[in-house]
Order: structure tokens, then C-alpha cells, then sequence
């Protein structure tokens, strides 16, 4: 059967031949898959009390994803996938020293990555012995003088000092300080990978590295314009917010080349009446398949509609008085989008005139518009200029820095916005100089640090020496799989913080530790009694989270006493830096860190556990640009395609990675892609039927895919399943990490270097 024609962008179109979940969004399917990993973690009794109180005020922040907590939360404010990450945290299994015992890590390379997991939560500090092949228990004392020695030993520029978004705003403060502290500020963190794109390029656009909007812009838009954001897996909360705003008249367009059953419908597990009358909130009414890359040029089209409109009807379209005061750069903008070809937008985007026209008057009905963007728009070579598009198509309607309307990147870990807040960043800006000399007299180090892909090269070319994660599992994360992982065992450090085993810690340098750390749902009781740990969601918005389960050992620690027990062992001691004192009660951090960013965090203890969180606000919101003209900055299309590199011929595709409904990101809870309607197997490759065709493949064939780059380095995986699915043509998608050995650490984003995990050209080798 042959897809559905091109141009059927109904929302409830589908290719009748792809494998597809006929239940919306939401509804019994997501019970079903929490009470799966209930069962394989072996629920403790304590997970209806944590799940009860998750993102509550006063309970648990989900260690899950960086949506709002709201002030007046549902019955359940969890989502399946945050279910499944606090279970998966909860686990009642342990991977404690008889288990390093019997495993070599030779023989755990072995083990698929869900099974390290499910071995269950770390309980005591390791380290390598390198003749044994195993990890073997050492006390903390023994761990931190070894990891302090090692990093007094060598120039303070070869240590690189990851952070993946787990950790609190407390823990990551003082991370960024014993860094810069040591005299460097390589502090990379999962957002190189992720919005760095967003954090630069914002900046540059409208004078902000956040988004502008809040849960309140969403009660009072009239259209959501989506691009790139999978909110039915990655940020499923969401879809409550979106099926209020459908009930009451929104409007929402979506540009995808993947048809995300969330964004289709959804049906609300928490209403008795939709779940038992089975009838499901339609989210999209317009759903585009457009190519991966076709952003620029789909936004161009639009643009191109809006000024024809304006010029049909002068001075009711355009929002004259906005690009006047606030804005420049509109004039040669303008005239670069009038200069775009139809042809030329249709090809980069695989979509007709038509239907952009047609989403277009939708953009012109809407009084009040939000542009809402995920990955699809980040990690793309010209990641800048979707973003400045998009920029574009707000601004010229003012809709950005009014209520009801703006842009809305979403962030992917609980904390990864907030880690940024407070200091973790390789440049200058993102630590104040005079307040580290005034609160701590630190002379703050001058020469920007390493983002991920420059510690990456500086691992490859041996010039880094030691690389501490604080959480993450860079080895699967990271672009350029092979590559890396053949490098890392020449790194003389290798320090993990972490909550369950993962593959970057088989990877050991010559000196490597694995150092367990609570979670978010762990209790932590320290001589001044509990703690609470906070974060920064996605609309800027701060929260306590007091964990209440048994912690898994008595020999684990807070992440905020590993950092500070590290920080001890390697700086000189100084009266200033009183690491025992911040480990005995966290306020005394929060009160630092509000005297490091009085702007953003002023009576912070006082506020700390605010309903809804505290705003620590954003200046484009009050239509304050900080940008170096002051004003929000228009940019002109310089180019209509996202991708770096045009396909050499006719047989390269372009692929784009995915997650699944069943992983957070490196962690795979199983193999269920339930939305997708996939299951069973990650190894797989889809592409349309119609390309099946052309290239002479047959579904189930296992093939090799092969990046189609030409640097001298030749990259492959082997052994993939072509799975016929309804995609645009010309491009593939497959499961992230399985595929991350294709894309090369030089393909990234432009200014930000965010890689360009969706957009690597490659061949199908059968
Ligand atoms: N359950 C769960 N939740 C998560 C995560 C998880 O792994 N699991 N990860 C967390 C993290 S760290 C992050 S960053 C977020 C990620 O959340 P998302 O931003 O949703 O990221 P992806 O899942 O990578 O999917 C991006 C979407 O972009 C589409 N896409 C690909 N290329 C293009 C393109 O060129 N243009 C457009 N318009 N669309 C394109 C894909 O089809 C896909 O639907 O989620 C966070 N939340
Ligand atoms: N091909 C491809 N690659 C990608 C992406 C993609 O879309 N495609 N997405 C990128 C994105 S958006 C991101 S953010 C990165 C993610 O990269 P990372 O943040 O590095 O990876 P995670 O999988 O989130 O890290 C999982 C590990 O964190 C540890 N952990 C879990 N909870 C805690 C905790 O509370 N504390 C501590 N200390 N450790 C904890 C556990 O040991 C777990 O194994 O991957 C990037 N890589
Ligand atoms: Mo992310």
C-alpha cells in the first residue's frame, strides 16, 4: 500500500501501512507501561508516597523533565515517563560490592545498556584496579585524597568538569566554583548537546539564553506554532496544558517529519469521563511532514505570506509599532524573505506552497502566538537561523514580550536551565568575576573553557587529562561513538558521580573512581536536619524537592558532599571556602548563590518552596533587549536549509535520531516504542515504503548505514532492520544512543556547536 498523497496534512491522516499505536496519547496505555517497571524494580512501598507528591510543592521535583511544576498541581502531576524515571530511581535492586566482585568489566561491556541499569542503584565508592579488571569498594577518604592529588597534579586546564542536568542548583553552585576555584572554567554540560543552541543564539537574537514564556502565555494564546518537540514522550505534562488551550479555541499547527501520536491526540488519563467514553482531545489541526532541516525555509514561507498580507491590507498586519521601537534589522530581513523562492522552499521542505499558505492563515487569524521548539530545531548545523526564523515570524507580529505569546524552547533535563543560572558554563559571563573576588577572593580564570565538543578534541588530541561527570553517560551521549570510546582509556582521570552503572563507567582512564550518589527521591539528613535540594524548569521558574525514600546505602552521599568532598582534597585550605560547613546545611549555599545572583535569586530560602516556584523573570519579556544594539534583532535568511551539507547524490539520506517512549535519553527502561507503534527492537532503520522501493530494500532486511561525510574517518553500524514507517522522503530515523556512532563530532551547530544529531547524511548499505 502506498503512502497517503503528499499533500494530506490532516491531522488524522496516516499512512495506513505504518506500524502505529491506534490509542492516543495518554489513556491506558501509559498505566500499563508505569506498572511494567513497577514490576521489574520491585516497588517499594515508599513510591506511592514519592509518586503522590511528585512536583507538588514541598515534595519531590521529577528527575524526569524541565516542565512547570504548577502552583495548583493535578491529583497525579506525573506523566508516565516521569513515573518510570522515579521508579527506575527507586529501584529496590543493588549493585553493590558482591556484584563488582563478580563482574569483570570486560564482562559487563558485554551486557546490553538497560541491564547495567537494572543491576540497580550503585551503594559505595569504587575504584578501578586495573589488574583485576574490576571495580573494588574504597572508603571516601581514600577516594577523595586520590582524586585530589591527581588534579593538584596536573595544570588546572586539563581537568574538564561535565554536569548532565540531574543535579540541584546547590550541588551545581559549588561545582562551578571548585572549578573556576581550580583556575579553569571547563564546564561543559549535557546542554552542548541539547539547547546550547538556544542558550548562544538567543542571546544574540533577543537578548536572553531562555525562553520568554510562562504557564500563564498558554491560557491566553490564540495559536501554538510547534516545531521539533516530541511532547507526548519528552515532555508529556505538557499535553494537559495543550488540550486546555485546544478546549478553549487554540489553534495548533505542528512541523514534524515524524507524526508524534501526542501531538495528534490525546486522551487524559486522569479523566474518568474521557478514559472510560474513550473519545481523545484532538491537539494538532494541522500536522506537517515536513523534511528534516525544512524549518528555515517553511518559516520563510510564512514570512513571505505575512508580508504579502500586509501589503494587500498596509498597516493591519505587521506590528509597525514593535519592529519600530524594539527591533532592527527588519529591512533587509524583509527583503531577503521577499526574495525566496517558492521553489526553492518547497524542495528544502518537501511541503507544497499550499499548505504553507495554509498554516500561514493561522498565524494571521491569531491575535496572541507562541513558537514552541525542541531538538528538531537545535541540533541542526544552521540551528541559529531556525531560531532566528523564528524569532522573525514572532517579532513581525509582536509576539514576543506579551502576554499569551513568545518563544518556548523546552528543556530536556529537570535542571538543566538552572545549572546554567549558577555558574556551570565555560565562559566568563556565566560566573560574575567580582563577586567570586568578593564573596571567596578568587581571581576568576579569563580564558574561556571547553564545551563538550572542545573537551571531546582535547581528548582526542590528549591535551585534556582528567574528565569528572557529575551524572551522565557521556560515552553514549556524545557524537562520534568510536572515536571517543577508543580515546577515553588514555584519559589519566576519570571520575563518575552517579546513581546506577552506565557504559561511560567501563570506559576507565588510567585512575578511575565511581563515586554513588543520592537522588532526587533519596532522603538526605544532614547534622541540621533534612535537605532540600532546588531547580530551575524550562519558564525559568524555582522549586524546592525534599526526597523521602531510603537512601539505597548508608555510604552514598549528596551529590552537593561528593562535589565539596572533591573541592576539599584539592584546593589549599582557605577559611573562604568552607566546604564542611555548606555540606551541614544547604541554606548557607542558597544564601551564597543568592549573593553570587541577587537579580535572579534574592531571599532565596524565604522562597524556596513557593507554590509554583519563584520567577527569577526575563528581560525580553519586558521587552528589555540585551543584546549589543538593544534591540531584538531581525536576521535574514542566508540560506533555506538547516542541514550543513547538501546530499552528495541521490542515494544519501538524511537521518535523524530519536527517542523512544521507553529511555530517558542513554537510560532505556525497555523496548516499547508504544506512541510509534514500534516494539521489540532499537536497531532499526524507518523509511518510507515509496524509498524502500527506490533503494531495493525489504522490510526486516538487516543493512549497514554508513555516514556519508568525507573526513577520512569511515563510520558505520551494522545490523539494522529496515522498518518501514510513514516518513518524508529522502531522510531516516532511528533510536539515539544506538546511532550515535554516525554522526562526526565536527558536524554541529554553527556558534553553539550543539551536534547535529538530526541531520547526519548517510547511506544504506544492504
Ligand atoms: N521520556 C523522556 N523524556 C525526556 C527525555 C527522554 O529521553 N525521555 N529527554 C529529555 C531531554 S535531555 C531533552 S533535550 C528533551 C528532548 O525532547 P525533544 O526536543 O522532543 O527531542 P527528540 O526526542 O530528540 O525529538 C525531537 C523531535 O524533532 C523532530 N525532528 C527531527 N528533525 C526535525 C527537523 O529538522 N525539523 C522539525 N521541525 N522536527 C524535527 C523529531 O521527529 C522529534 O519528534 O526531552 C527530555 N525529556
Ligand atoms: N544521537 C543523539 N545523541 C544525543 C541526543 C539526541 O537527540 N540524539 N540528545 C542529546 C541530549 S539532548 C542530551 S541532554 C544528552 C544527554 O546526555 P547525559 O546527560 O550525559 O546522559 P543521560 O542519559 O541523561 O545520563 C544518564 C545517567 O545519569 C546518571 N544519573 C541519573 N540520575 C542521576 C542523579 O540524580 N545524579 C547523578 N549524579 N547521576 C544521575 C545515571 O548513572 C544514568 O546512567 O545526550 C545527547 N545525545
Ligand atoms: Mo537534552
Amino acid at each position: 500500500m502506498d503512502r497517503l498523497p503528499a499533500d494530506d496534512h490532516r491531522a488524522e491522516a496516516q499512512d495506513p501501512d505504518t506500524p502505529f499505536d491506534k490509542h492516543p496519547a495518554g489513556g491506558w496505555g501509559s498505566l500499563r507501561g508505569v506498572a511494567r517497571i513497577a514490576g521489574e524494580t520491585g516497588l517499594p512501598t515508599v513510591a506511592t508516597k514519592v509518586l503522590a507528591k511528585l512536583n507538588k510543592p514541598g515534595g519531590v521535583v521529577c528527575s524526569s523533565c524541565a516542565w512547570a511544576k504548577p502552583a495548583k498541581p493535578n491529583t497525579f502531576e506525573f506523566c508516565e515517563n516521569g513515573a518510570k524515571a522515579t521508579l527506575w530511581e527507586l529501584d529496590r535492586n543493588r549493585a553493590g560490592a558482591e556484584f563488582f566482585a563478580q563482574h569483570s568489566v570486560e564482562d559487563l561491556r558485554g551486557w546490553h545498556d538497560h541491564d547495567l541499569e537494572k543491576s540497580g542503584r550503585l551503594t559505595e565508592p569504587l575504584r578501578y584496579e586495573p589488574a583485576l579488571d574490576k571495580y573494588v569498594p574504597v572508603s571516601w577518604g581514600e577516594a577523595f585524597a586520590e582524586i585530589g592529588r591527581e588534579l593538584r597534579g596536573m595544570p588546572p586546564e586539563k581537568a574538564v568538569f561535565y554536569a548532565s542536568g540531574h543535579a540541584g542548583l546547590e550541588a551545581s553552585y559549588l561545582y562551578a566554583l571548585f572549578a573556576r576555584a581550580m583556575g579553569h572554567q571547563n564546564l561543559p554540560q549535557s546542554s552542548n548537546m541539547c539547547h546550547e543552541t538556544t542558550s548562544v543564539n538567543l542571546q544574540n537574537f533577543i537578548g536572553t539564553p531562555v525562553g520568554t514564556c510562562t504557564l500563564e502565555d498558554f491560557e491566553h494564546c490564540d495559536t501554538i506554532f510547534f516545531f521539533g518537540q516530541n511532547t507526548g514522550t519528552n515532555s508529556p505534562r505538557f499535553l494537559h496544558v495543550l488540550k486546555e488551550a485546544v478546549e478553549r479555541g487554540c489553534r495548533i499547527v505542528t512541523f514534524n517529519p515524524v507524526r508524534e501520536r501526542g501531538l495528534i491526540e490525546f486522551t487524559d488519563p486522569q479523566s474518568p469521563k474521557q478514559m472510560s467514553l474513550g473519545k481523545p482531545t484532538q491537539i494538532s489541526e494541522k500536522y506537517y511532514q515536513l523534511r528534516p532541516g525544512g524549518d528555515i525555509a517553511v518559516i520563510a514561507g510564512l514570512m513571505k505570506c505575512v508580508l504579502e498580507a500586509e501589503d494587500a491590507a498596509p498597516g493591519t498586519v505587521l506590528d509597525q509599532d514593535f519592529i519600530a521601537a524594539h527591533t532592527t534589522g527588519f529591512a533587509e530581513t524583509q527583503l531577503a524573505v521577499r526574495a525566496a523562492d517558492w521553489a526553492e522552499i518547497e524542495r528544502h521542505s518537501g511541503l507544497t506552497e499550499a499548505m504553507i499558505r495554509e498554516a500561514a492563515e493561522v498565524y494571521l487569524s491569531a491575535r496572541n502566538a507562541i513558537g514552541i521548539y525542541g531538538m528538531g530545531m537545535t541540533q541542526h548545523v544552521n540551528g541559529w537561523l531556525n531560531l532566528g526564523m523564528l524569532c522573525n515570524l514572532l517579532m513581525m507580529r509582536g509576539n514576543i514580550g506579551k502576554l499569551g505569546a513568545g518563544i518556548s524552547p523546552v528543556r530536556g533535563h529537570s535542571n538543566v536551565q538552572g545549572q546554567r543560572t549558577v555558574g556551570i558554563g565555560e565562559k566568563s559571563l556565566h560566573m560574575p568575576a567580582d563577586k567570586l573576588r568578593d564573596l571567596f577572593g578568587i581571581e576568576a580564570p579569563t580564558r574561556e573553557g571547553l564545551n563538550a565538543v572542545h573537551a571531546c578534541e582535547g581528548i582526542l588530541d590528549g591535551s585534556v587529562e582528567a574528565m569528572i561527570s557529575l551524572g551522565g553517560n557521556l560515552i553514549r551521549a556524545l557524537p562520534d561513538r568510536e572515536r571517543m570510546e577508543a580515546a577515553w582509556p588514555s584519559l589519566r582521570l576519570t571520575v563518575h558521580v552517579s546513581t546506577k552503572l552506565n557504559r561511560s563507567h567501563l570506559v576507565p582512564g588510567e585512575v578511575s573512581y565511581i563515586l554513588p550518589c543520592l537522588g532526587r527521591t533519596d532522603r538526605d539528613i544532614r547534622v541540621t536536619g533534612p535537605q532540600a535540594v532546588s531547580m530551575e524548569d524550562t519558564f525559568s521558574h524555582i522549586y524546592g524537592s525534599l526526597g523521602v525514600a531510603e537512601p539505597p546505602s548508608e555510604h552514598v552521599r549528596s551529590e552537593l558532599a561528593i562535589v565539596a568532598g572533591m573541592a576539599k582534597a584539592t584546593l589549599p585550605e582557605d577559611p573562604r571556602l568552607d566546604w564542611d560547613g555548606w555540606t551541614a546545611n544547604y541554606d548557607l549555599v542558597r544564601d551564597l548563590i543568592a549573593r553570587t545572583f541577587p537579580d535572579d535569586f534574592a531571599d532565596f530560602n524565604e522562597r524556596l518552596m513557593q507554590p509554583g516556584g519563584f520567577y527569577r523573570g526575563n528581560p525580553a519579556r519586558d521587552r528589555v533587549w540585551k543584546t549589543e544594539s538593544g534591540k531584538a534583532q531581525f536576521t535574514p535568511p542566508t540560506t533555506l536549509s538547516a542541514l550543513g551539507a547538501a546530499p552528495l547524490d541521490e542515494e544519501v539520506m538524511t537521518l535523524i535520531t530519536l527517542r523512544s517512549n521507553d529511555q530517558f535519553n542513554t537510560t532505556i527502561y525497555g523496548f516499547s516504542d508504544r506512541l510509534r507503534g514500534l516494539s521489540g527492537a532499537r536497531e532499526i532503520v524507518m523509511i518510507n515504503r515509496r524509498e524502500m522501493r527506490r533503494l531495493g530494500l525489504t522490510e526486516g532486511q538487516k543493512v549497514a548505514l554508513v555516514t556519508a561525510i568525507e573526513d577520512g574517518v569511515t563510520r558505520r553500524v551494522e545490523g539494522f532492520a529496515v522498518t518501514p514507517y510513514d516518513l518524508p522522503d529522502g531522510c531516516i530515523a532511528g533510536y539515539y544512543p544506538e546511532l550515535n556512532p554516525l554522526v562526526p563530532l565536527a558536524y554541529h551547530e554553527k556558534n553553539s556547536q550543539t551536534p547535529a544529531y538530526k541531520g547526519t547524511p548517510v547511506r544504506i548499505v544492504a
